[in-house]
């Protein structure tokens, strides 16, 4: 009498117990696992799909202002502005810029002038070695504009955005991503928005945003933007005191 209900309690332990243990990393897993021996010859697909996430997607980019004289009020210059946005989408082998290392011509090139020439020559460069498949070659934002909005395509093979800006007037200084990726844990970004900072990318020596060419020989590393409190309100990229940024771009995943 006694020993069938012991047998069928320690049962219903070990049941718990065994349940217990793999629901805390993959419940779906151990469910199927379980019934396989029963299921799996005629049903082997039975398992809950979700839709395979798509190959290339749209996603729309707005790249908003934030630099003001109201909050950059020291030695803030006239006539700011931000070069056309230059940009790609490319995989880990289609960098443009890097921080700590020595900007290419194009990134220099556009830092000091705003001219996407010879970085557009650059990124189809780097398409014709197979590294990028879309170029982002939009206006930048300018006169009372606060923002400008635009779209790119990614797509798996190619899940990495890098676009850049030029700050303007600048010596060399422009705000930027580098390779953000957008696939990740097989699933695209849905939204992101970004804090941008500048950069001085290393080429010209100028301290403040209206200096005259004073070009860097040897030209130096890209690094945030640091100066002289007397040159600009910019320490390590933002703001020296509220850290407030220059401004932000955010990607939103288009249905
Ligand atoms: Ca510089």
């Amino acid at each position: 009498m006694i020993n069938p209900l012991k047998l069928a309690t320690l049962c219903i332990v070990m049941g718990l117990t065994a349940c217990g243990g793999s629901s805390s990393s993959s419940p779906t897993n151990s469910a199927a696992a379980t019934t396989a021996p029963t299921t799996n010859t005629s049903t082997g697909s039975t398992t809950t799909t979700t839709p395979a996430p798509a190959n290339t997607v749209t996603y729309e980019l707005t790249f908003t202002r934030t630099w003001e004289r109201s909050n950059f009020p020291t030695n803030y210059p006239n006539g700011t502005h931000f070069s056309p946005v230059i940009g790609l989408t490319h995989n880990e082998q289609g960098r443009i810029f890097q921080r700590e290392t020595s900007a290419s011509a194009g990134i220099a090139s556009m830092a000091e002038t705003g001219s996407k020439t010879l970085l557009k020559n650059e990124i189809s460069d780097i398409q014709n070695l197979g590294n990028s498949s879309y170029l982002i070659d939009e206006a930048g934002i300018s006169g009372n504009s606060k923002s400008v909005s635009m779209t790119f395509e990614a797509s798996q093979s190619f899940p990495y955005l890098s676009v850049v800006s030029m700050v303007a007037p600048s010596p060399d200084w422009f705000i930027g991503i580098d390779s953000l990726l957008l696939f990740n844990d097989n699933q695209w970004v849905d939204e992101q928005t970004i804090q941008l900072k500048v950069y001085d990318a290393g080429s010209d020596s100028g301290t403040t945003f209206s200096a005259a060419d004073s070009p860097t020989d040897p030209q130096a590393t890209i690094t945030l933007l640091s100066s002289e409190r007397a040159d600009t309100d910019f320490t390590n990229g933002v703001h020296f005191t509220s850290g407030e940024n220059i401004g932000f771009i955010k990607i939103t995943l288009m249905q």
